[in-house]
């Protein structure tokens, strides 16, 4: 095989999906010509409303980023003592339970879908467990069921990470309908973005107002502050991106789909490189490829790949390496030894997020594949 060329310029592992500027300059206008910034405007109050029958939530509060509405919602349930959640994920997850006060509880992961394995779920619960908090990674759905048929048994909330799943579905209901409370990201580089934001998507109303109260430092009309409450409030150039994304966002995902079917038609054959199909039962949102390096078979440790590919300006990422669980803040945790979290330690080892975002063409991928391939045969 040919030495393939280097890309001129770097290919990054994702790139944002960007309005057409000459809307957002009309939406500038339109806030200037208010000179209403912030602190819940027309556009955010628009976006929430859009949004909200978008996702088919029965209830929808808007954050100034997806770790803030995480954290709210922690609050929100007044939480205290353990929270069993996975460590195969960003830091955000395991930081809002510290910055909660919270005790996190790693539970290994399923070898498959990489998120929480609910058969260790229920030896982790102890009389201080008040909640679980799993992550649906990459997009792909937790074992919702079998979640809440523990969270149930032992009366413990399940507040849903669901950073990566706008737009996902299983079984025709919205991923943000499981659980308690669901989080979704809407930071640049995820597939649906205003910048930076998030949402809290939840079931119970009686949640809006203590959510809403406490994004906004507590306040109840202007003398009152009935809450020690913060600033977590989505600002209206924010909303208007979210807006103009909407427009967008199914578009992103066809293109994300092409390229995904595409990636694995090219990598099927080469040896050592796992991928996950779609599920039956779920609609994907294509938001990131990731693929997991059995190095015996490709010749190559993951790392290695990861450092060749950068000599071919192809900039893939380790998400999630490294796990939560060895990070300095936490890895003396008693739940954090490696050896009880085998799955998760292997999986952190190999997995490498390839490039994938609607602005790449089909000749991009099939040139990122002759670049792995290469790497792969010399
Ligand atoms: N839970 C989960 C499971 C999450 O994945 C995240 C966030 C959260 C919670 C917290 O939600 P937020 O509070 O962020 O809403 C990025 C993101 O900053 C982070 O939002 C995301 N997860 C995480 C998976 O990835 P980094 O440090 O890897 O991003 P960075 O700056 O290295 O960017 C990655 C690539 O994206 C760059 O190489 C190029 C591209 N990029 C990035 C930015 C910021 C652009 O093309 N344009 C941009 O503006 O964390």
């Amino acid at each position: 095989m040919q030495l393939p060329n280097s890309f001129k310029e770097p290919v990054y592992v994702t790139r944002p999906a960007l309005p057409d500027p000459k809307e957002v300059y009309a939406k500038i206008d339109e806030i200037w010509s208010t000179q209403w910034l912030t602190n819940i405007g027309q556009q955010h109050r628009a976006f929430e409303s859009k949004l909200q029958a978008y996702l088919r939530a029965p209830n929808l509060s808007l954050f100034c980023n997806g770790t803030m509405a995480l954290q709210l919602a922690c609050q929100a349930f007044r939480l205290s003592g353990e929270v069993i959640t996975t460590p195969f994920t960003f830091a955000a997850t395991s930081h809002v339970l510290y910055w909660n006060n919270l005790k996190p509880v790693f539970c290994d992961i399923d070898p498959h879908t990489f998120n929480i394995d609910t058969s260790r779920l229920e030896s982790l619960i102890t009389p201080h467990t008040t909640a679980i908090l799993p992550v649906h990674v990459f997009g792909y759905p937790c074992d919702t069921d079998t979640i809440q048929s523990i969270a149930d048994r032992y009366g413990v909330r399940v507040i849903y990470d669901a950073a990566h799943c706008f737009g996902v579905e299983v079984d025709g209901q919205p991923i943000g309908n499981f659980g308690d409370i669901a989080m979704f990201s809407f930071h640049a580089t995820k597939i649906f973005h205003t910048i930076e934001g998030g949402a809290l998507t939840y079931k119970d109303s009686v949640l809006k107002e203590r959510l809403e109260l406490s994004r906004n430092f507590g306040f109840m009309g202007e003398e009152q502050i009935v809450v020690p409450g913060i600033n977590g409030k989505m600002n209206e150039i924010q909303a208007a991106i979210g807006l103009l994304m909407l427009d967008i966002i199914k578009a992103e995902s066809a293109r994300r789909k092409k390229l995904t079917l595409l990636y694995r038609e090219r990598l099927q054959d080469i040896p050592g490189i796992e991928f996950r199909q779609d599920l039956p039962h779920v609609k994907h949102n294509y938001y990131n490829f990731v693929v997991t390096i059995d190095k015996t078979e490709f010749g190559n440790s993951r790392n290695q790949l990861y450092d060749k590919l950068k000599k071919f300006n192809i900039f893939t990422r380790k998400y999630f390496y490294p796990l939560c669980s060895q990070l300095q803040c936490y890895r003396n945790l008693p739940s954090a030894a490696p050896e009880n979290l085998p799955v998760a330690e292997h999986i952190s080892q190999n997995v490498l997020s390839l490039p994938l975002f609607g602005g790449l063409q089909e000749d991009d991928i099939h040139r990122i594949c002759d670049t792995i391939q290469y790497i792969q045969e010399f």
